[in-house]
């Protein structure tokens, strides 16, 4: 039905790549004593970005302002903060806090109003402490922990939006997104696994970055195990014909003795 929406496009989707997640830092000792809690351990921002980066930017992601689709989010914090329920109405999408602890942040992203489509909901772990410890330091001081650099925890996502109502179909079509970049513009690893020091040292100070490389990557790894799994059935089945087979022919051992 056409309203002052316009008709709904039906058999068409659109989406537009996002991320959401966070980084945080180690508070050093000496600030620490001068914060309202002096058992805040951390500082962090959670945020939703578009997934591109701004080039020479250090910041994950953030190239375009979703404002244009997005009206608002809603941080659910933990109900140890004050006002745990953040709503932001304008872009940067993100609230900056400090704390202690990890816990579940709920994120509902509403739409514009001409969009008619429902908020959506998306789940991040406040991550806080690093994914590895370079094998060689067991025990990082925090001296160590600030030298490392942020601790970043970013999901990839593309919102898709079927059968758009004309008006915002032209939105989004009017506000394309900054492609990803085909590979890493920066040295960084997302997640520094089997860290050592040295690779740490190496990418202390950079920003991870979504690419279409990872992309691709993340597509190969499943048709690789797509692979594997037919793989394994067609051995499997085998086996089953074969085990059949002596099942038959052990049967009429049987009967002929
Ligand atoms: C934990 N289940 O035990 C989690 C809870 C709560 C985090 C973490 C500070 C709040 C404030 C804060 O970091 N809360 O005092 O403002 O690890």
């Amino acid at each position: 039905m056409a309203n002052e929406r316009g008709v709904r496009v039906r058999g068409t989707s659109i989406f537009r790549p996002i991320i959401y997640g966070n980084s945080a830092t180690i508070i050093p000792l000496e600030e620490r004593a001068s914060l309202a809690s002096a058992d805040h351990t951390h500082r962090w921002t959670v945020a939703v970005r578009s997934a591109a980066s701004a080039p020479d930017s250090n910041i994950v992601g953030g190239a375009d302002d979703l404002s244009y689709f997005i009206k608002r989010v809603t941080f659910k914090l933990h109900d140890t903060y004050p006002n745990p329920s953040r709503n932001v109405d304008k872009p940067p999408f993100e609230v900056s806090e400090t704390g202690w602890g990890e816990f579940e942040i709920q994120i509902r992203i509403t739409f514009i109003p001409e969009s008619s489509e429902k908020a959506i909901f998306f789940y991040h772990h406040l991550k806080l402490h690093p994914w590895t410890i370079p094998a060689e330091l067991e025990a990082p001081t925090p001296d160590v922990a600030i030298a490392s650099g942020p601790v970043h925890s970013w999901q990839y996502d593309e919102i898709v939006f079927s059968d758009p109502y004309q008006n915002f179909l032209n939105i989004l079509t009017a506000h394309p997104p900054t492609p990803l970049p085909k590979s890493k513009s920066k040295p960084v690893p997302f997640n520094l696994a089997h860290a050592t020091s040295a690779a740490l040292e190496a990418s202390k100070g950079g920003v991870p970055e979504f690419t279409q490389l990872m992309e691709k990557e993340e597509a190969e790894r499943l048709e690789t195990a797509k692979k594997t799994v037919v793989a394994e059935t067609d051995k499997w089945r085998a086996t089953l014909i074969e085990k059949e087979k002596e099942l038959e022919r052990l049967k009429k051992q049987l009967e002929s003795s």
